[in-house]
C-alpha cells in the first residue's frame, strides 16, 4: 500500500508495536525540546534517571517563557537550567534569543525526524516535514535519557489545500482557524494532519509553522508538511541545506481521513472568546470595540506577520495606533528582530505607537500586557482560554496579522478586505537572514560537564515522591468540573503562578484557584480526593504541573468523560489513574463530598481489566469506569508513576509489573535545592 509521509516517518522510528491506529507504539526520538517553564521539573526528573549525558541527537533547552524576572525566582531557574544543560549535554538558547518554536524551525528542525518537546506547540516543527509532538516534561526527560517514546499510533488525515490565499488580507492563520471551525477543539485527538496539494506548496515555512503550531488547538498529535522546494530554500537560507531530505508521500498514498479546503474560498476568520475553536467569519464581529491588539507569540511573529501591520501604519500618513488601544508586537526570534530592525519595519511600528516586546512568549501566556477589565483584546496568538491573558474575566479574540493590523487603527474589529489597496510592505534587508548560533551555547566536553555544579535557589524544590498504588483506593470527590477544563484552569498561566514551576508545593496552592477556590481547602482537610471532569479534560498546554500539583494535594484518581492527549498521559506518568466513565451518565452521580471506592484497582490494572469497578458509597451501588491504558501504562500506574516504574525495572522488576516495594522516585533522587548556598549548590 503506498504510504503517506507520516507513516513512513513513524515506520522508520518504530521500535515496538504495529502501526495500527489506536495501538500502543514505541518510537525512537531524534530531538527533544524544553523551555524554561516546563524545563526545570523535566531536568530535575531527568537527574533522577542518573544518565550522565543525553542520548538523543539534539536536545535543546530554551529560555522564553518565565522571563519577567520580577524577583529571584525566574533567574534562579535560568541559572539552574543553564547548568543542567552544560552538565547533561543539552544546547542552551539564552533568554532573548527567541521563542523555542521559532528558533527550532530556524536552527534545528529536520525533515524526516521525530522531535518531542515539553510544550504543546512543539508541533510547529512539522512545518519542515518532521513529526513534532508535544509531551509532558517527564516523557521528554525519559526520551532524553535514551528511552523510547510511547504513544498510541495516530491516524493520518490528509489536508488537501487547493487554490491560493487572497493575500495579504487572507492569511495562513485563516487556514488553521478554518480547520478549528470544522473539527473543533478535540477533533484532532489521536491524529496527525498531513498537508498536501497546490495550496500547501504555496505556503512559506513561517506560514506552515503557524498552522503546525495551532494544530495543537485541535488536540492533534502533529502536523506534517512534506518537504519541498520551499523547505530546501529555507534550510539553505539557514545554512543547513544538508538537513534537507527528499521525502514525501508515495504516489497514491492512502490516508485514514481527508479534509479539502479551497484557499480561494477562505475569508478572514476570528476565534471569539474563550476557545480557539469558537471561530466565525470576521464579518460577524466587525465593529466590536477593542482595548488592545497584541501581535506575535509562537505564531505570527515572522517577518511578514510584523511587516504588514507596520506597512498599514506607515500607509496612513501620520495616523497612529488608535488612542483607545494599546498595541504590542513580538518578533519570534533574534533573527527576525534583527531583520525588522534593519529593514525599517521596527521603526514603522514604533513610530505608529506599537509597543515592541522582546522575542519571548510574553502576553500569550499572561506574562505582562494583561488587558483592562471589561474589555476585548484582539490577538494574533494561538490560545484564548479564560483568564490566560492575566485578566480574570477576559475576552480575547484570536485573528490573523491582517485583521489585527486594520483593527488597531480604528479601535474596533475590522474586515481587512474593506481596507482597499494593500499597502507596500518593506522587504527583508537581505535574501538570507543573519545566521549565527552565538546565543545557543553548545554543551562542554563530558569531562568538563562532570564538574558543573547545579545551583539551586529558595524557590526550587524537588518533585514530590510517588507511592505504588494501593490494592483499593477510596476518597471523596473534591471537585466536579464541566467539559473543556484547560490545564490553565488546573494550574494558571501568568507571571505570578508560573514563577512557581520549580516549586510544586507552592504551585499546588493555585490548583483550580479560579474554577473552584474551595478545592484546595477540601483537599487539605481530607488529605486525599478525586477529581471529576467532563469531556476533553485537560485541554491545552503540556504542563505536567497540572498533574503533579494535584498529586501533591493528594488527588488519587481523575474520572472524566474524555481527556486531552497530553494531560491524560501526564496523569498516568505521575501515577494518577485517568479513568473514563463507561456510561457518561455516571458523571451525574458525582457530588462533592461523596465517597467513591475503587475496591480492586491494583489487581484490575495488573490483570489488564478493560473496566475498573467503582463503588458509590452513598448509594451502595457499583458502576464501571474504563480506560485506554497501554499495558505498560497499567504497570506505570501500579508502580506509582513512570519514574518509579523505570527504577523498578532497573531493580529487576522484570515482568513489567510494578511492585509494592518499588522505590519512590524521590529516594536518592533530586536534592532539595531550596537550602541557602553553599548547601544549595551541589555537584
Ligand atoms: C502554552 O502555550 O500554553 C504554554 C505555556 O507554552 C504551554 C507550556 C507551559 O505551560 O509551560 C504549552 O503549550 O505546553
Amino acid at each position: 500500500m503506498p504510504e503517506n509521509l507520516s507513516r513512513q516517518i513513524l515506520a522508520e522510528h518504530l521500535v515496538e508495536g504495529e502501526l495500527t491506529p489506536g495501538e500502543p507504539i514505541a518510537l525512537r526520538i531524534d530531538q527533544t525540546l524544553l523551555q524554561d517553564a516546563t524545563g526545570t521539573m523535566a531536568c530535575m526528573q531527568y537527574e533522577q534517571l542518573e544518565v550522565p549525558r543525553v542520548k538523543v541527537d539534539r536536545a535543546v533547552q530554551y529560555i522564553d517563557h518565565n522571563v519577567i524576572q520580577l524577583d529571584f525566582k525566574n533567574p534562579d531557574d535560568h541559572r539552574m537550567l543553564q547548568a543542567y544543560a552544560g552538565r547533561y549535554g543539552i544546547h542552551y538558547s539564552r533568554p532573548g534569543n527567541g521563542i523555542c518554536h521559532y528558533v527550532h524551525i530556524e536552527r534545528f528542525a529536520k525533515p524526516g525526524g521525530i522531535l518531542i518537546g515539553a510544550d504543546s506547540h512543539t508541533t510547529t516543527s512539522g512545518a519542515l516535514g518532521m513529526i513534532a509532538i508535544g509531551a509532558g516534561g517527564l516523557d521528554v526527560a525519559v526520551a532524553m535519557a535514551g528511552n523510547h517514546f510511547e504513544i498510541s499510533c495516530p491516524e493520518v488525515v490528509e489536508v488537501h489545500l487547493d487554490g491560493t490565499l487572497a493575500r495579504p488580507w487572507v492569511q495562513a492563520k485563516d487556514i488553521i482557524l478554518e480547520l478549528l471551525r470544522q473539527r473543533e477543539a478535540a477533533g484532532g485527538k489521536g491524529k496527525i494532519f498531513e498537508f498536501t496539494g497546490p495550496g500547501t506548496a504555496d505556503l512559506s515555512i513561517p506560514e506552515r509553522g503557524t498552522i503546525a503550531n495551532m494544530i495543537a488547538e485541535l488536540g492533534a498529535t502533529s502536523a506534517v508538511f512534506p518537504p519541498d522546494e520551499e523547505t530546501r530554500e529555507w534550510l539553505e537560507a539557514q545554512e543547513r541545506e544538508e538537513d534537507f531530505e527528499d521525502i514525501g508521500p508515495e504516489e497514491g498514498a492512502e490516508y485514514d481521513d481527508r479534509v479539502d479546503i479551497d484557499l480561494g474560498d477562505l475569508g478572514p476568520l476570528v476565534a471569539k472568546p474563550s476557545n480557539p475553536d469558537n471561530v466565525v467569519g470576521v464579518e460577524e464581529v466587525v465593529g466590536t470595540e477593542i482595548a488592545q491588539v497584541c501581535m506575535g507569540s509562537s505564531v505570527n511573529s515572522g517577518y511578514y506577520d510584523l511587516a504588514l501591520p507596520a506597512a498599514v501604519l506607515a500607509d496612513r500618513d501620520g495616523q497612529i495606533v488608535h488612542p483607545s488601544i494599546q498595541a504590542t508586537a513580538t518578533p519570534g526570534s533574534r533573527q527576525i528582530l534583527s531583520a525588522i530592525a534593519e529593514s525599517g519595519v521596527y521603526r514603522q511600528l514604533i513610530e505608529g505607537g506599537v509597543r515592541m516586546l522582546e522575542p519571548v512568549c510574553g502576553p500569550c501566556v499572561g506574562m505582562g500586557q494583561a488587558p483592562p477589565s471589561d474589555s476585548n483584546s484582539l490577538r494574533t496568538f494561538n490560545r484564548n482560554f479564560p483568564g490566560r491573558s492575566g485578566t480574570p474575566e477576559d475576552s480575547v479574540f484570536l485573528c490573523s496579522p491582517a485583521v489585527a493590523a486594520v483593527s488597531m487603527m480604528t479601535g474596533r474589529i475590522e474586515d481587512p478586505r474593506e481596507y482597499g489597496d494593500a499597502p507596500e510592505v518593506l522587504d527583508p534587508p537581505r535574501l538570507k537572514p543573519y545566521v549565527d548560533d552565538l546565543h545557543i551555547f553548545a554543551p562542554p566536553s563530558e569531562e568538563e560537564a562532570e564538574r558543573i555544579e547545579i545551583p539551586g535557589g529558595p524557590n526550587i524544590k524537588p518533585p514530590p515522591e510517588h507511592e505504588p498504588i494501593e490494592e483499593s483506593v477510596s476518597a471523596c470527590i473534591a471537585t466536579v468540573q464541566p467539559d473543556d477544563i484547560t490545564t490553565g484552569d488546573l494550574v494558571p498561566d501568568g507571571a505570578e503562578v508560573m514563577a512557581y514551576r520549580s516549586n510544586i508545593p507552592a504551585i499546588a496552592e493555585y490548583v483550580f484557584a479560579h474554577r473552584d477556590p474551595e478545592f484546595r481547602g477540601r483537599m487539605k482537610e481530607w488529605g486525599e480526593g478525586f477529581i471529576v471532569g467532563g469531556h476533553n479534560y485537560g485541554q491545552g498546554s503540556s504542563r505536567e504541573h497540572a498533574a503533579i500539583a494535584p498529586l501533591q494535594l493528594g488527588v488519587k484518581a481523575v474520572f472524566a468523560k474524555s481527556y486531552a492527549r497530553i494531560h491524560r498521559r501526564n496523569l498516568v506518568a505521575q501515577g494518577i489513574p485517568a479513568l473514563t466513565f463507561s456510561d457518561e451518565s455516571d458523571y451525574d452521580r458525582a457530588e462533592v463530598g461523596e465517597r467513591w471506592t475503587l475496591p480492586n484497582i491494583r489487581a484490575e490494572l495488573e490483570e489488564r481489566f478493560e473496566e475498573i469497578t467503582v463503588s458509590d458509597e452513598e448509594s451502595g451501588e457499583e458502576f464501571k469506569v474504563t480506560h485506554d491504558f497501554a499495558p505498560q501504562e497499567c504497570d506505570v500506574l501500579v508502580a506509582g508513576g513512570l519514574l518509579a516504574y523505570l527504577k523498578d525495572q532497573e531493580n529487576g522488576g522484570g515482568n513489567g509489573s510494578g511492585s509494592k516495594d518499588a522505590p519512590a522516585t524521590g529516594e536518592g533522587g533530586t536534592p532539595d535545592r531550596g537550602a541557602p548556598k553553599p548547601e544549595g549548590v551541589r555537584s
